[in-house]
C-alpha cells in the first residue's frame, strides 16, 4: 500500500499500526513530500522497526498525484503484483483493506467507494457530501465512466492494469488524479469494480485540500470530457460517411 503524506505526524504511526495489525501480509511505502512538521522522521522509525515498512523521502510538495505516480513506480520496480493506495488521515480504514482486496479476484482495479449501496461517510456536513456526490455526478456523466465515487483514493491495482495505463503520460495533481486514472483503466476495457466502504473525515491533523485542488480536478474533467465527446462525434461521423461511400 501506497500511503502519501504531507504533514501526517500525529496520524502516520496510528494508521501505518492499524495496517500492519489488519493485514501483516501488506507492506507500506510511505511517500513524504519533505513534510515539515516531521513525518519523514516518524515514518523512518517505523521504518527502522518494520522490515514491512519502507519509506520515501521527496523533497518539496508537489500534489498527491505525483507522490503517487513515484510510488507506484517504486511499487512495480520491486516487483509487488498488486499496489494500493490508501490516504494517512484514517479516513480509510485499514480494517475494511479485505474487502479491496477480495475484490480483486474479480478485477484490475477496486474502487473503495463511499457513493455505492452499504458506503457511508462519517462526520461530514451536508454540504461536503454534496459537493462530493455532486462532483461525482459531473465526472461521471463528462466522461461517461460507469463508476459512483471516481474521485475516491482507497484503491488496489492489479500491477498489469497500472502497466497497461501509461502511467509516464499522468499529469493530473490534485484530486482528478483519481479520477484519471479509473477513466484510464475504464477506457483500456479493464475491469473497475467498487466496494462500500465507511469513509471517516479526519480527526487529526489539516486537510490540503484546497480551491486550486478542486479548480484543477473540475477544470480537467472538463477537458477531457470535451475532448472525448469531439472522438466520439468524429468517429460517429466517419462511420456515416463511410456508409455513404460504400453502399451496400
Ligand atoms: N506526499 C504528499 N502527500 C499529500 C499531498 N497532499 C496531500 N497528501 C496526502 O494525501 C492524503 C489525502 O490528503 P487530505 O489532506 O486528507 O485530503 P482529503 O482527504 O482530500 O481532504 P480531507 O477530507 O479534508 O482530509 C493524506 O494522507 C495527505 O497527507 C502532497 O502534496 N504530497
Ligand atoms: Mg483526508
Amino acid at each position: 500500500m501506497v500511503v502519501p503524506t504531507y504533514n501526517e505526524a500525529d496520524n502516520i504511526a496510528w494508521i501505518v499500526g492499524r495496517l500492519r495489525t489488519a493485514r501483516p501480509d501488506v507492506d507500506v511505502l510511505v511517500v513524504d513530500d519533505g513534510s515539515p512538521d516531521g513525518t519523514g522522521d516518524v515514518a523512518d522509525e517505523l521504518a527502522a522497526d518494520d522490515p514491512a515498512v519502507t519509506v520515501l523521502h521527496r523533497t518539496e510538495k508537489a500534489g498527491l498525484g505525483a507522490a503517487y505516480l513515484h510510488g507506484f513506480r517504486v511499487a512495480l520496480d520491486r516487483g509487488y503484483d498488486v499496489v494500493g493506495e490508501m490516504d494517512a488521515d484514517g479516513s480509510h480504514q485499514p480494517e475494511q483493506l479485505h474487502r479491496l482486496l477480495d475484490a480483486l479476484s474479480h478485477a484490475d482495479l477496486v474502487i473503495g467507494s463511499r457513493w455505492v449501496p452499504g458506503g457511508s461517510v462519517v462526520n461530514w456536513p451536508l454540504t461536503r457530501k454534496a459537493l462530493s456526490v455532486g462532483g461525482n455526478i459531473y465526472a461521471r456523466l463528462a466522461l461517461g465512466i460507469p463508476v459512483r465515487d471516481v474521485t475516491a483514493g482507497y484503491r488496489v491495482f492489479r500491477r498489469a492494469t497500472l502497466e497497461a495505463i501509461d502511467l509516464a503520460t499522468v499529469e493530473s495533481a490534485g484530486y482528478c488524479f483519481q479520477a484519471d486514472l479509473a477513466w484510464r483503466t475504464h477506457k483500456a476495457g479493464l475491469r473497475v469494480v467498487e466496494v462500500p466502504i465507511e469513509f471517516v473525515e479526519r480527526v487529526r491533523g489539516e486537510s490540503k485540500m484546497d480551491r486550486a485542488v478542486a479548480t484543477e480536478s473540475l477544470r480537467r474533467i472538463t477537458r477531457w470530457g470535451l475532448a472525448e465527446r469531439g472522438r466520439q462525434a468524429r468517429d460517429v461521423l466517419s462511420k456515416a460517411r463511410g456508409r455513404r461511400e460504400r453502399p451496400a
